[in-house]
C-alpha cells in the first residue's frame, strides 16, 4: 500500500512524515514550492502477529508495509499550468492521499493564503484536482467522439458505454464535486481506476493543529471513500524521535495523545482502503499479509506467491481467536475441530491464519 502526503505549502507534509516514518528531514517555515519528494517504508503494527511469533518462534517475523511518498509542490492554480510528468508520476502510484491540512496557529510560519482557515485550504488542492480529471475527462470524450467518426462498427458499444461513464464522471466534476463521491459498479470502478483519476483516491484528511486550536473536523460533512483525524504533527514528530519506550509514554500522557498518530493513520487507512490482514506461520517465517476486504482464499494464495495461486488445492485455515483459545497450540486447534479445510472461494476474515495446500 502506498499513500501520498499531499497538501499546500508549509501545511506540515514533512512534519507528519517524519512522525509516521521517524525520519529526520529538515523542516522549515519557508516553502520552496518546488516538488520535493521524500519515501519511507514502515512495517504495520499488529499484536496478533507478535503473538503467533512468540509462539512459534520463527527465524523471521516479517509485518505488513506501508510506503509513505511526502510530495511536496502542489499548490493553488497547479490545475491551470498542468502538472509536470514527473509529479503526475508520484500522484498516480498512489493507492490514497494523506491531505495534511495547517490549522495551527504560528506568526513565524508563513501561510501562502495568509489566514489560517482549514475548511478553505482543503478545498484548494481538491479544485485544482476536479479541474485536472476534469480536463483527463474532456479529453478522453474528445477522443471517443473521434473514434465514433471513424465509425469502426465492432467497437461502437464499447463506445457508447465508456461515452456514457465519461459523461456521468463530467457532471460530477462539472458541479465542483470529487469523483469518490459517485457509486460505482465493481467493473465500473475498476475500469475508472485505469485512468488514474486524482479525485477518484481515497482521502485521510489530516488536520494539523496547535495544542488550543478548535477541531476543523467537526466543520466537515461525512464526504465518501473519506476520513479525517486532527492530531499536533510537530509534537508527534517530536515524538517519533525519542529512542526511549518510556520516554514516549511520559510524553503521550503529557499531551494526552492516548495513541501515536503512526498506529492511527495506519489504522484509519487499512479502514479506507478496505484492507485487513491475513497470517502465514512456520519454522522460517511468521508474517502478516494486506488483503482487500472481500478477498478469497485465491487471492490470498496469490498475495503470498503466483505459484500458490497457479497450484491452489485448498487452504487450511484457523481463526485467530481459536488459535488463542487453544493456547497457541496447533495440535489443540485441530483436536478441536478448529482447524477447517476451505476451496478457492472462501472469503477470508481479518485475522485468519492460513496455510495454502498446493501442486505445480
Ligand atoms: N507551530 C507548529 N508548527 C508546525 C506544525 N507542523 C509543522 N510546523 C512548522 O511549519 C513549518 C513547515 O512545516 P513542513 O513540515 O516543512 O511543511 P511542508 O508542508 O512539508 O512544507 P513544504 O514541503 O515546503 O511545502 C515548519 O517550520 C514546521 O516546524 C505544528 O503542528 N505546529
Ligand atoms: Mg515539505
Amino acid at each position: 500500500m502506498r499513500l501520498g502526503i499531499i497538501g499546500l505549502p508549509n501545511s506540515g507534509k514533512t512534519t507528519l512524515f517524519n512522525a509516521l516514518t521517524g525520519s529526520n528531514y529538515p523542516t522549515e517555515p519557508f516553502s520552496s514550492g518546488q516538488l520535493e519528494v521524500h519515501t519511507a517504508v514502515v512495517s504495520v503494527p499488529d499484536e496478533r502477529l507478535e503473538h503467533i511469533s512468540r509462539v512459534y518462534q520463527p527465524k523471521k517475523t516479517t509485518h505488513a508495509t506501508v510506503t509513505y511518498t511526502d510530495i511536496g509542490g502542489l499548490d493553488k492554480g497547479i490545475g491551470e499550468g498542468g502538472l509536470s510528468g514527473p509529479m503526475r508520476n508520484e500522484l498516480a502510484q498512489v493507492d490514497a492521499f494523506v491531505h495534511v491540512v495547517r490549522a495551527f496557529e504560528d506568526n513565524s510560519v508563513l501561510h501562502t493564503l495568509d489566514t489560517i482557515d482549514p475548511i478553505r485550504d482543503l478545498g484548494v488542492i481538491e479544485s485544482e484536482f476536479v479541474l485536472l480529471d476534469l480536463i483527463a475527462v474532456e479529453n478522453r470524450l474528445a477522443r471517443l467522439e473521434e473514434e465514433r467518426k471513424k465509425g469502426k462498427t465492432d467497437a461502437r458499444q464499447q463506445n457508447a458505454l465508456e461515452t456514457a461513464l465519461m459523461e456521468r464522471l463530467r457532471a460530477q466534476l462539472e458541479a465542483e464535486q470529487p469523483l469518490r463521491g459517485l457509486d460505482f459498479a465493481p467493473d465500473e470502478l475498476r475500469f475508472v481506476r485505469g485512468y488514474g483519476f486524482l479525485t477518484l483516491k481515497p482521502v485521510l484528511i489530516i488536520f494539523n493543529s496547535g495544542s488550543g486550536d478548535a477541531d476543523p473536523a467537526r466543520d466537515l460533512g461525512a464526504q465518501q471513500r473519506t476520513r479525517t483525524l486532527t492530531l499536533q504533527g510537530k509534537l508527534e514528530a517530536e515524538i517519533a524521535q525519542l529512542d526511549d519506550p518510556g520516554d514516549v509514554a511520559l510524553f503521550l500522557a503529557e499531551y494526552q495523545i492516548e495513541r501515536p498518530s503512526r498506529e492511527r493513520v495506519l489504522q484509519l487507512s487499512y479502514d479506507l482502503l478496505g484492507i485487513h490482514s491475513f497470517f502465514t506461520y512456520g519454522d522460517d517465517e511468521v508474517r502478516a499479509w494486506p488483503l482487500r476486504k472481500g478477498g478469497t482464499a485465491l487471492e490470498a494464495a496469490g498475495t503470498i506467491h503466483t505459484d500458490l495461486a497457479r497450484g491452489f488445492i485448498r487452504a487450511e485455515v484457523v481463526a485467530y481467536e481459536d488459535f488463542v483459545a487453544a493456547g497457541g497450540s496447533m495440535a489443540e486447534v485441530k483436536a478441536r475441530g478448529k482447524m477447517r479445510l476451505e476451496g478457492r472461494d472462501y472469503v477470508v476474515r481479518d485475522g485468519d491464519i492460513i496455510t495454502v495446500r498446493f501442486a505445480i
